[in-house]
């Protein structure tokens, strides 16, 4: 399946290309020994209005379609995981307003979003319910023109740097994942704070961390949708983000084989490049088989979602519980080509190896994909 792209998505690509080797590539080991978010990144990534992607042109976006939003995640993940982070939680945090927002709410924060002058964040999981996301318990309890919120998201990507965080609470303990309501809450908002920051293995340049809700009065003007549409809006958007964790790992895999095929060439050992031998050939075209695979069901992902295919949220499982496994798999054997050195900060394979480790994990652990395909096929037996 080859994908067909227009001139302006083409160039955008190799825009996007260039601009991860001159001015991410060069960055990205110092962003993971820091730890620090990126924010000369986030406005590179604003300035070239790649953060505008994910946005339908009449709020201020480029209207990019989904497959090509997945290319340049993938171009920026081949050289630093943490900045292909930044788009991804920019289209996580934002959709549940595109899904389920009015006119007036789409135009109150869409447009600030597409231009990266505000980040956006995705506030579902608790320290009680990860995978089990409905067993959450933050409350929101209506008062007059307010929702009153208490409890605690935790894992939160871009905590405490994103302006528009989207807030998944308790509205109605007797409804079961009915009784789930969508909120906006900005930066800023009294009863609203960071907590805890976590220490990660990779994406180390994201910030994780926790939001804490105490009395924190939400206006009704910020609820998204209906009370209790709040975990089909939390669902759906999960469907159509998860490609985007896929291309990320996909991006991860992919710079981790390039790094392994161009030592693999230059590398001398027993008088010829080890590259010469059919133990590491092997090794490098099985990295390729799995990368180019990936590849495929990433794109036909996006695909599914640019035509609006019924099934979607399936191919978006396949495709992130495929590539994320091929990613471990890639960079586990990349540093293996590189032996010694791969083990060594001064490589980037280590880097990208534990980046890649989170790919597995986060929208929903690979075992919770294999729950959302087998409920699917049972569906379609029905
Ligand atoms: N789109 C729309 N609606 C959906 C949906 C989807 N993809 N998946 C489920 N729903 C709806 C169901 O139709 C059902 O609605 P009705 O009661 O009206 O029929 C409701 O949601 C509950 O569905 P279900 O019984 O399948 O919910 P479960 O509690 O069994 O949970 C899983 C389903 C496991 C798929 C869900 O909890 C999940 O995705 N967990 C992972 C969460 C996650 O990804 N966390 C990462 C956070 S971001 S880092």
């Amino acid at each position: 399946m080859a994908v067909q792209l227009g001139a302006e998505e083409k160039m955008l690509i190799d825009m996007v290309r260039d601009l991860v080797r001159e001015r991410v590539a060069p960055r990205a080991a110092e962003v993971d020994a820091t730890g620090e978010f990126p924010w000369d990144i986030k406005d590179l990534l604003a300035q070239q209005d790649i953060l505008a992607m994910p946005f339908p042109e009449e709020y201020g976006g480029l209207g990019s379609s989904e497959v090509t939003i997945l290319m340049v995640i993938e171009e920026l993940a081949r050289a630093c995981a943490t900045t292909s982070l930044i788009l991804c939680v920019q289209q996580l945090g934002a959709l549940p307003i595109l899904l389920a927002g009015t006119d007036d709410q789409k135009r109150q924060w869409i447009p600030r979003l597409a231009t990266g002058e505000w980040l956006a964040a995705y506030a579902l999981t608790e320290p009680g319910s990860g995978s089990d996301a409905a067993a959450m318990r933050t409350r929101a309890v209506r008062d007059g023109d307010h929702y009153v919120l208490n409890g605690l998201k935790h894992f939160i990507t871009n905590a405490g740097i994103a302006h528009v965080n989207t807030v998944f609470a308790i509205t109605d303990p007797n409804a079961g994942v009915r009784g789930i309501t969508a909120f906006v809450v900005e930066d800023g908002t009294p009863g609203f704070h960071l907590g805890k920051v976590e220490n990660k293995m990779g994406i180390r340049g994201s910030q994780t961390g926790e939001l804490v809700f105490e009395d924190c009065h939400v206006p009704v003007a910020n609820r998204l949708g209906k009370d209790g549409d709040g975990f089909k809006i939390a669902m759906s958007t999960l469907d159509r983000t998860r490609p985007g964790i896929a291309a990320q790992a996909l991006g991860i895999a992919q710079g981790a084989l390039d790094f392994a095929v161009a030592y693999s060439k230059q590398r001398v050992q027993f008088k010829r490049p080890i590259g010469d031998n059919q133990g590491i050939q092997f090794m490098l075209a099985d990295m390729e088989i799995q990368t180019e695979a990936a590849r495929q069901l990433v794109y036909h992902a996006g695909e599914m979602i640019d035509q609006g295919a019924p099934d979607f949220g399936h191919y978006s499982a396949i495709a992130k519980t495929f590539a994320s496994d091929t990613a471990i798999d890639v960079t586990n054997d990349a540093i293996q080509v590189l032996g010694g050195y791969g083990y060594m900060k001064e490589f980037p394979v280590e880097r990208m190896m534990r980046d890649a480790k989170i790919t597995q994990i986060y929208e929903g652990t690979n075992q919770i994909q294999r729950i959302v395909i087998a409920r699917n096929l049972q569906k379609r037996q029905s």
